[in-house]
């Protein structure tokens, strides 16, 4: 085994007391938050500002999509991989008590040997026609998101767990409906849209190992690993949801439906940079995503860049790492990432008991970045101060903070019903 290898081994085998220590160290008090200068959004990197829509789309926007994807997220290698097949492997219109419509299809990648299999569930109101449609990544598995015993059990990259029923990589009937308290279906459905669901660890499995995610179906020969500015389990996931919304743009019955996409904590990071590089998500939605999701880095609040890379550094694109404690030399911030989504509408909501996620710098991405949704006459966040907890701000951007912990709630749904029904309906 080479050093290298035995550090990272050392260092995951730490990580969560690592991580711990890193959530009870960190600064929580507004007044130690040092001054910092963002990278101002409308300005190129040659110095010329911009100030109209048709120069940030030719201009800026691609120039802050590259610092992204070659500084934070990494990049994806240019070769094109088709999926081996895409097929509906159940469909029943009598799902949920005769009210849905429920589609499992399964998208499957081959490279040589290896096999990849992209399971998505769907639900759809039956009176309803092009209903919008969320989409959502679960953590546990498809089959965890409501009880349902017509959902196809999870093969899952964690070993066992007891709590969420899954045993040798498999999980079992246990684990239906395990997690249905963060994915109110049938409330979903009864407002009128749609539900699109995968399991995350599909795409690519949540540990710092490149040997077993989508990565490895594009690497040269010889290569075991991402190269410094290629791709980690962010981008990964977020490449995952293109690949859905791939399906669902070529399959007629989803043709008109407008997407919703939505994601919580490293998923709400995942939703945030599948929102800003495919335009085909009509809405994103950011849950608690934190450091690295609509948190400003340059926040010494909660989280920060050194922190993230320390526990999770798979993540990201290696490159991450130069900006550990060394946030002032980012070309990008947060902000930047939400601009990338504009003109369409993004909410950002927090939990005002998550402070490892900083609620206030999640709010000043959106604040900062609404010069570029002014751009094209929507409005933001214009306020420099966040609202009260539980007072929602429904604007072309949306945000809450609710009571409460890192979680989903039915608090957190129904504010996105409230908002995409105002955009989409
Ligand atoms: C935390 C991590 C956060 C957030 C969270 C999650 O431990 O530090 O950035 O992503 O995990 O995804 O649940």
């Amino acid at each position: 085994m080479k050093t290298t290898q035995l550090i990272i081994l050392i260092i995951m085998s730490l990580s969560p007391s690592i991580h711990s220590l890193a959530q009870k160290n960190a600064n929580y008090d507004e007044n130690k938050v040092r001054e910092y200068q963002l990278p101002d959004v409308l300005t190129l990197q040659n110095g010329n500002k911009i100030t109209n829509t048709r120069d940030w789309e030719k201009k800026r926007r691609p120039e802050i999509l590259s610092l992204f994807e070659q500084e934070v997220y990494g990049r994806i290698p240019n070769a094109k991989l088709q999926p081996f097949s895409s097929k509906v492997i159940e469909e029943s219109d009598e799902a949920l008590n005769n009210t849905a419509l429920r589609k499992q299809i399964a998208i499957t990648f081959k490279k040589d040997d290896k096999e990849i299999t992209i399971n998505v569930l769907v639900y759809l109101p039956k009176n309803v026609e092009n209903p919008p449609i969320f989409i959502g990544y679960n953590f546990y598995g498809n089959q965890s998101i409501i009880a349902d015993e017509n959902v196809i059990l999870t093969r899952a990259w964690i070993d066992n767990n007891a709590e969420f029923g899954i045993d040798n990589h498999q999980a079992n009937d246990a684990s239906r409906g395990k997690r249905a308290n963060r994915w109110p279906v049938e409330k979903i459905l009864a407002q009128g849209f749609g539900l699109a669901t995968i399991y995350y660890g599909d795409v690519d499995p949540d540990k710092n190992d490149f040997s077993d995610g989508i990565q490895s179906f594009f690497y040269k020969k010889g290569q075991t690993a991402p190269a410094d500015n290629e791709w980690g389990a962010i981008a990964a996931w977020s490449w995952g949801l293109s690949r859905v919304m791939d399906y669902f743009k070529n399959d007629q019955s989803f043709n008109d439906s407008k997407y919703i996409l939505m994601g919580h904590s490293r998923l709400g990071k995942a939703a945030l940079w599948a929102g800003a590089t495919d335009e085909r998500f009509d809405i994103v939605i950011s849950n608690d995503s934190g450091c690295g999701g609509a948190a400003l880095s340059r926040r010494n609040y909660g989280e920060t860049v050194a922190a993230i890379n320390q526990s999770f550094p798979y993540w990201f694109a290696n490159n991450f790492e130069k900006y550990n404690l060394n946030e002032t030399n980012l070309p990008v911030d947060q902000h930047m990432l939400i601009a990338l989504i504009a003109p369409r509408p993004v909410y950002i909501a927090s939990a005002e008991s998550d402070q490892w996620a900083d609620p206030k710098g999640e709010y000043l991405s959106g604040h900062y970045a609404g010069i570029v949704y002014s751009l094209y006459g929507k409005t933001g966040l214009p306020s420099p101060t966040p609202p009260s907890v539980n007072q929602p701000v429904h604007n072309d951007m949306g945000y809450h903070i609710r009571t409460g912990i890192h979680d989903v709630t039915d608090y957190d749904w129904e504010q996105y019903m409230v908002f995409s029904k105002k955009h989409l309906m």
